[in-house]
């Protein structure tokens, strides 16, 4: 027996490789080969094919990871550019097909609109007002990071995918089929026009957001998280249902909410609300709509976001719709029908009369006016201006105030006698003054109406509440003067500081101000800070009464703006802070009383009942439209955010240019 240290190993095949450091380095190509083959040759059968496959594995490796790595670096070039496409705002990622829309604004954006910084995910629990909610706080924070969640994941208007066969009625008694989504998506490749338009971008930026400018943009996003999941599409969002009304069946709130977005920086929202215009919107579709009504909201916010991005996009669709509304005015008197069918061309008045209402054939001029320039083609602004011209010389004013109605065949004032500043009257007047600025301040009829009409107003309308002496504007019936006041006329303060910022007497600075403050009662007197829908003012002195009294049938709100409206004038005009201070009021009161917890905003049945305001399951258009875009501009720190010198908002704050000489 061999020593274990000294036995011959058993007989293994291996590989070795034996560097011969005896011979000299010749390094010739020659010698090489010759060693290499001497080594090969003596090595064993095993060992060769041992090497052999050892090769072959290596090869096959090589050629599997040259493979991979080339579709990896496909893939990610492929990532890299979409990225590029999606994110045109990163320095150094340059798009490879620029996009055609200029971007909502952004902070420094050259088109100089206010500069606001990026949409940074909301620190939830901080930012909003504090306790705005009915529900518990915590639920709330916990609802809110629920809803960025759910936003981020979701396709629009999901939650209503499995209703969409079904029919809907519109409150006006006109059938309107859900959309089937049959239109291919168009491609979008409108591009901004240089026709007059676009003004904004000339505004110098603005200040970043502030404290409560951020709590609207946070309200703006509720409200839409609850249309863009329920509604998507439709009119108007029903909070409590979790789902929708249609009227016109034209997406009335998303085309409303469209220069809200933009001016609040809500770029994502926006993008995907104007897709929904690009590839959804059509008009050709039977359906009678209000030419007030939709010419306020739809054409005026057309123009408005048209003007705000320059995406011709938006003209288009307003040329389209102006040209459906056209019809309402084929009347023997030329003074329009209510109503038009935008489809078939057949225009209508209500079915219980021939009349219209004046406000509403007056308040239609600004948007037909301002898509004559931009079209060029004059049908739309003689249609209106014909209007103006005949409730100018009409009889039966008096002292420059209008009646309601006015008669479609005869051209007549009806109901004669009866005078108010709200339903069916007020925009006549916001109109005579806006118009006048529009145009420059040139057509001095329209100016020389509407202070005649604000005389009326102090001689037959004005008057004095018990106990605290607020001003208000009742209404005048037949020589019988009521103390009633509606929401509505909340707009003429704002107006009445719009004229005095054009030049007209202080003493409508001074009325302006006098009945901001009763508009701001109608509210804070409530039990929950709004407003109710009419106020009665007590006009004599009593023990225990104050100075707005409700009528049970007048209690409700439905999340109407003229409040805040006429906050934004005023304090764009007098730079007085308690303005903005009341209107972030409003701005809680609305959060606490009106919010629904899933998304959006309800109109109440009880302004006066803090426990239970009764929610009527209705977000109106014009909250995001007007309310919440009114609140926005108040709280802004840039007075030349939608300056009062370059821009006229419509009745349905929808900021269109005013005409400069060209
Ligand atoms: C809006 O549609 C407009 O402001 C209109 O002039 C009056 N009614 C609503 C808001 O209250």
């Amino acid at each position: 027996m061999y020593p274990p240290s000294l036995q011959p190993p058993p007989h293994r095949d291996f590989i070795s490789v034996t560097l011969s450091l005896g011979e000299s380095y010749d390094n010739s190509k020659g010698w090489r080969r010759r060693s290499c083959w001497r080594k090969w040759k003596q090595l064993s059968r095993l060992q060769r094919n041992v090497l052999l496959t050892l090769l072959a594995f290596l090869i096959i490796c090589g050629l599997l990871s040259y493979m991979n790595t080339t579709h990896h670096w496909k893939a990610l070039s492929g990532r890299s550019s979409e990225k590029q496409k999606a994110r045109p705002d990163i320095p150094g990622l340059k798009p490879v097909n620029p996009p055609v829309l200029p971007a909502p604004q952004t902070a420094g954006a050259a088109q100089g609109l206010p500069e606001i910084p990026p949409q940074k995910p909301r620190k939830h629990s901080r930012r909003g007002p504090p306790s705005l909610q009915i529900r518990a706080p915590d639920k709330d924070v916990k609802d809110r990071i629920q809803d960025r969640v759910e936003q981020e994941q979701e396709e629009p208007g999901n939650a209503h995918k499995e209703n969409s066969q079904r029919t809907v009625i519109s409150w006006r008694g006109a059938v309107i089929e859900h959309e089937q989504g049959t239109e291919s998506p168009s491609r979008r490749a409108d591009v901004p026009t240089n026709r007059p338009g676009p003004e904004s971008r000339t505004q110098k930026a603005s200040a970043p957001l502030n404290k409560r400018q951020k709590a609207v943009v946070e309200a703006f996003r509720h409200a839409w998280k609850g249309y863009r999941k329920y509604a998507w599409g439709h009119d108007e969002l029903r909070p409590l249902s979790k789902s929708f009304g249609e009227w016109f069946g034209l997406g009335l709130t998303l085309v409303d909410a469209l220069d809200t977005m933009w001016i609040l920086g809500l770029t994502k929202e926006f993008e995907e609300a104007r897709k929904w215009v690009s590839q959804k919107l059509q008009f050709q579709k039977d359906v009678d709509v209000n030419l007030f009504e939709s010419t306020i909201r739809i054409l005026g916010a057309l123009l408005s976001t048209y003007h705000l991005t320059g995406d011709s996009l938006f003209l288009e669709k307003a040329k389209d719709f102006g040209n459906r509304l056209l019809p309402a005015f084929k009347t023997p008197s030329k003074i329009p029908f209510s109503d038009v069918n935008i489809g078939t061309g057949i225009a209508h008045p209500p079915r219980w009369t021939s009349d219209s209402t004046v406000a509403e054939v007056t308040s239609i001029q600004l948007e037909f006016r301002e898509l004559s320039r931009l079209t060029g083609n004059e049908k739309f602004q003689e249609a209106v201006v014909e209007v103006t011209r005949r409730v100018h010389s009409l009889s039966g004013k008096k002292d420059g105030l209008v009646p309601m109605f006015i008669n479609t065949h005869s051209g007549h004032f009806t109901h004669l006698g009866v005078y108010t500043l709200g339903a069916r009257a007020d925009s006549y007047y916001e109109y005579l003054l806006k118009q006048w600025i529009q145009g420059g301040k040139k057509e001095t009829q329209l100016l020389e109406d509407y202070v005649e009409a604000i005389e009326g107003v102090k001689t037959h309308l004005l008057r004095s509440s018990e106990p605290s002496k607020l001003t208000f504007v009742g209404e005048l019936a037949h020589g019988r003067f009521s103390a009633k006041m509606d929401h509505l006329v909340c707009f003429l303060p704002g107006t009445l500081a719009l004229g005095a910022h054009h030049g007209l007497p202080a003493e409508h600075m001074d009325l302006a101000k006098a009945l901001m403050e009763t508009c701001y009662q109608m509210n804070r007197q409530m039990k929950t800070g709004l407003s109710p829908e009419i106020a009665h003012f007590n006009m004599v002195p009593q023990e225990g009464h104050q100075d707005v009294e409700v009528k049970p049938a007048d209690r409700h709100n439905l999340l109407r703006p003229e409040t805040v409206e006429s906050l934004f004038y005023l304090h764009r005009c007098t730079g007085d802070s308690k303005y903005r201070d009341w209107g972030w009021e409003i701005l809680q009161s609305f959060n606490t009383y009106t919010r629904v917890p899933t998304g959006g905003y309800s109109s109440i049945n009880n302004v006066q009942d803090p426990q239970n305001p009764g929610p009527r399951d209705k977000m109106e258009s014009f909250f995001l439209g007007e309310t919440l875009k009114y609140l926005f501009l108040l709280f802004s720190d840039d007075a030349d955010l939608l300056s009062l010198d370059t821009y006229v908002f419509n009745t349905e704050a929808h900021p269109l240019p005013i005409w400069t000489p060209s």
